[in-house]
């Protein structure tokens, strides 16, 4: 019976706590689980009392804003100030809304697994049936009014932050308008982008479907792409996949080895091999965005071609790429409008290899091998490229050491491996958060522990992008997919330990010791933060 009732108190403290959290959230106050939102909407700026912009900011040119009365008759410096405060204040009201409503969303699940564990508990310690009966119904009445409570406050925050972000991309968009007709850009403030209603497909070539993208079968001495893993040769790139940045991350590569041609000479012309990769159907938008990332390395190394494929035909290329790069993945990026989007159609990758071996007296006599060409991380979105925003919403920005970065902190755990393809998802130049600095530790230590749903999730550790699974005790930070070594470090005493030998993921461990790092089990499943380089 005690046991009931520590679990009923248990359950109704965590209630309370979640209620507390929301009703100190400014503007937004609980009653019966509605939620009563009220934003108070700034007007600081940085305009004087006439209304102008009284700073030495050499963007803000005065001199136009006079010809602005040819653009917008009622826009002035103060109105951009105060669309500005507004638009600050939303944005932070709807980060704290959906951190909350992560919570909520966590803490529903809980309490049902919970449930379910004491009950058998005491179905087995107690044997008047008549008690335990009328006991568990009564409890079970009051678990389930409070589960359609918590239900009932996570609908309404749910529209509650659908109405913020409909007000927030309107008055974006306000200013944008008041900005551009005033010629005003200011470098320093990025108006957070929204997502828009476009879809993302996304590969990172990890699964045997390879996303349903195809590979032209290779016969006889074609050439072909095939899937690998870390370093193929010491003369190309790359040393290990974009996705993860560690050995069991895949990519795509044509091998120069599989079947190099015979040559007597060193002419090569006619050891021109091709292969492509056809991406399944895209269907009809008015634009389309591709972006991939490609390593390009050796002194043989052909070219990437990419085509829309529009009904039958190849048409000409809409991406070019030739010769040796380096060893390092870069982006490749692909804007596609309706004369290639109005119809079906799909991406097609082609590249090819001059690679050859000569023959002389039945002895292999040289292999010309170094013209490695690798793709992974293919991203099309049914919107064009600007469309795309660079960080996704609620992410927060943070400059060290002349590196500017958006941020987002996940709490939902996931697997190391899980957790890195959300933040692929998020942007082409996303990753698991990469610590170089002790400016850095202390801005993602700060960030946590400043807001309660952070700290409470935050428990058991935050994945980062550290990892050594390529040479046990060397961990590198694999954000690039060209693994660099720490050099900033912040271990915990005793860390890393490698216990069982399976540590092969770099956590912020240690809440109470401002999240001092350890190595842990990366199969193991924690909340993780993404960091993406602006
Ligand atoms: C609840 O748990 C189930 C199974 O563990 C999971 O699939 C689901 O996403 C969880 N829901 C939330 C809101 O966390
Ligand atoms: C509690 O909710 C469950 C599922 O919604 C339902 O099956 C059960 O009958 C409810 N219990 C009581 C006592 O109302
Ligand atoms: C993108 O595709 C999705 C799903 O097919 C569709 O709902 C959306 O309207 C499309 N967006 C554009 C801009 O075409
Ligand atoms: C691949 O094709 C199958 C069958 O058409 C489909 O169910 C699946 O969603 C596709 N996968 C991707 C990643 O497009
Ligand atoms: C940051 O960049 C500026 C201008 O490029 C340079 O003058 C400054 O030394 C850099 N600071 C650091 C810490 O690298
Ligand atoms: C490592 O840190 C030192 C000292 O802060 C700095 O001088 C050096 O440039 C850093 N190296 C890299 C590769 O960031
Ligand atoms: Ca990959
Ligand atoms: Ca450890």
């Amino acid at each position: 019976m005690s046991a009931m009732f520590y679990f009923t108190l248990v359950f109704f403290c965590l209630y309370q706590t979640t209620l507390c959290q929301l009703s100190f959230d400014p503007g937004c106050s609980f009653s019966n689980g509605q939620c009563i939102y009220n934003v108070k909407l700034g007007h600081e700026g940085q305009c004087d009392s006439a209304g102008k912009r009284a700073t030495t900011d050499a963007t803000a040119q005065p001199s136009t804003s006079g010809s602005s009365s040819s653009g917008l008759q009622s826009c002035s410096c103060k109105d951009i100030d105060g669309l500005n405060a507004n638009m600050n204040t939303l944005w932070s009201s709807i980060t704290k809304l959906q951190n909350n409503f992560n919570n909520l969303a966590q803490e529903l699940n809980v309490t049902q697994e919970q449930l379910g564990m004491k009950e058998s508990e005491l179905a087995a310690l107690l044997t008047d049936k008549n008690n335990i009966q009328a006991l568990l119904t009564s409890n079970e009445l009051l678990l389930n009014k409070s589960k359609a409570e918590l239900a009932s406050t996570v609908e309404t925050l749910n529209k509650e932050l659908d109405r913020l972000r409909a007000t927030l991309g309107k008055t974006s968009d306000d200013l944008s308008v008041c900005k551009t007709s005033l010629n005003m850009v200011d470098p320093t403030h990025t108006t957070p982008v929204l997502y828009g209603d476009f879809v993302t497909h996304y590969c990172d070539f990890e699964e045997g479907t390879n996303c349903n993208y195809t590979i032209e079968s290779c016969t006889g001495s074609a050439e072909c792409w095939y899937k690998g893993t870390g370093r193929q040769n010491v003369y190309s790139g790359p040393i290990e996949d974009h996705t993860l940045g560690a050995p069991s991350g895949h990519y795509m590569f044509i091998n120069p080895e599989a079947s190099p041609p015979y040559h007597s000479s060193t002419t090569t012309s006619s050891a021109y091999r091709s292969a492509r990769l056809t991406s399944p159907i895209f269907p009809p938008s008015n634009n389309y965005c591709v972006r991939f990332w490609y390593t390009m390395h050796g002194s043989d190394t052909g070219s990437i071609r990419v085509y829309a494929q529009v009904g039958g035909g190849d048409g000409y290329p809409v991406y070019t790429k030739k010769g040796d790069v380096d060893k390092d993945w870069h982006m490749g990026q692909i804007q596609l409008d309706s004369e290639y989007t109005a119809s079906p159609f799909r991406i097609v990758f082609e590249a090819d290899t001059n690679s050859y071996r000569t023959y002389t007296s039945g002895h292999d006599r040289h292999y010309n091998l170094k013209g490695y060409t690798s793709i992974d991380d293919v991203y099309v979105y049914n919107t064009s490229c600007s469309n795309v925003p660079t960080c996704p919403a609620g992410s927060r920005r943070f400059t060290a050491n002349n590196v500017t970065s958006c941020y987002s902190f996940h709490v939902t755990p996931k697997s190391w491996n899980d957790a890195v393809k959300v933040c692929k998802m998020e942007a082409p130049n996303g990753h698991l958060v990469s610590v170089n600095s002790q400016k850095e530790q202390g801005f993602l230590y700060d960030t946590i522990s400043n807001d309660a749903s952070l700290t409470y999730a935050g428990t058991n550790g935050w994945y980062t992008s550290g990892n050594d699974e390529r040479n046990e005790n060397h961990f590198k930070w694999t954000d690039t997919g060209y693994p660099y070594d720490l050099n900033y470090t912040n271990w915990h005493m005793g860390q890393p330990n490698n216990v069982g030998d399976v540590q092969n993921c770099l956590l912020l461990q240690y809440r109470d010791a401002k999240y001092e790092w350890g190595d842990v089990n990366c199969a193991d499943k924690h909340p993780f933060i993404c960091e993406i380089h602006i």
